[in-house]
């Protein structure tokens, strides 16, 4: 430290902060205060500032406090980048994570038998457990300009008759058939969908209540195109029974069984990988409280 840059008055020109004397006392002080401060911090710990605890014990981490002291400045400059680099590092972890949990399911839609006369494909993708299913395909081949009760049935049998194998709407819940937006529906109600001039169906829908896991798994089971629209479950009169089971949406058109598509790796594991995802999520918290 130069001397002209002391002032008389106990004050470093460079750094703003006061100076007690000697500078080798005064660092000891101020750093004996630091200490102090951050024992008081320590004095109820938190949940998760027993996290923060962890990660400051890891050489990556280093110190973990800001410092009003000159000399601890160039180590906490360090560490915030050593801190950074282990943030971005679990960050990295985090979305991979993430990634591995996505589940993504494909059903090849044909009509058993008659070849492809209507088919297309339609995929399944659930980000983790709990999220919504994103449902998407393209289905040709169709009656142009109409609409076609579209549905998850409860087998995925096509083999011996037809689209009659796969059985009635997927419905766990033991519910009545309604839409896709009501709470009254059956698991597999999803709507209808349109086809275009050319006779082109286009698939875009967020679904709820399906799942790739759990009670609503629909994996393995069947995807049914109907010849006629799906009243959802809306029907009066002579049509209420069939309106309040199946929609009255008619014959089936073209069917197809869903399959795995991604991961390939066993899908029980996703317990394991949910885990291990909320301890990389706590130990982000902890880091971005320090
Ligand atoms: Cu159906
Ligand atoms: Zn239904």
């Amino acid at each position: 430290m130069k001397k002209a840059l002391q002032t008389g008055h106990g004050q470093d020109l460079r750094s703003g902060y006061p100076v007690e004397g000697h500078l080798g006392n005064s660092a000891g002080k101020c750093e004996r205060r630091e200490r102090e401060k951050i024992e008081r911090r320590r004095g109820s710990p938190s949940f998760l500032h027993v996290f923060a605890g962890i990660i400051s014990q890891l050489p990556a981490a280093g110190h973990s406090v800001y410092s009003a002291c000159p000399e601890t400045q160039l180590k906490s400059r360090t560490s915030m980048q050593s801190r950074v680099v282990t943030f971005a590092t679990l960050a990295a972890v985090l979305l991979a994570i993430a990634a591995a949990q996505e589940r993504r399911a494909i059903a090849l839609l044909t009509v058993p038998g008659q070849g492809l006369a209507v088919s297309g494909n339609v995929s399944f993708v659930q980000t983790r457990p709990g999220e919504p299913v994103q449902v998407q395909g393209l289905i040709s081949g169709l009656r142009p300009n109409r609409n076609f009760g579209f549905h998850i049935h409860e087998k995925g049998d096509i083999s011996t008759k037809g689209c009659t194998s796969t059985g009635g709407h997927f419905n766990p819940q033991k519910r009545q058939h309604g839409a896709p937006t009501d709470k009254e529906r059956h698991v597999g109600d999803l709507g209808n969908i349109r086809s275009d001039d050319g006779g082109v169906a286009t698939i875009s829908m967020l679904d709820p209540v399906l799942s790739l896991e759990g009670e609503n798994n629909v994996l393995g089971r069947g995807v049914v195109l109907h010849e006629g629209e799906d009243d959802l479950g809306k029907g009066t009169g002579d049509d209420e029974k069939g309106s309040k089971a199946t929609g009255n949406a008619g014959g089936r058109i073209a069917c197809g069984v869903i399959g795995i598509q991604h991961p390939v790796e066993p899908w029980s594991s996703s317990a394991a990988q949910v885990a291990l995802s909320s301890l990389a999520l706590a130990l982000l918290s902890a880091m971005m409280l320090l």
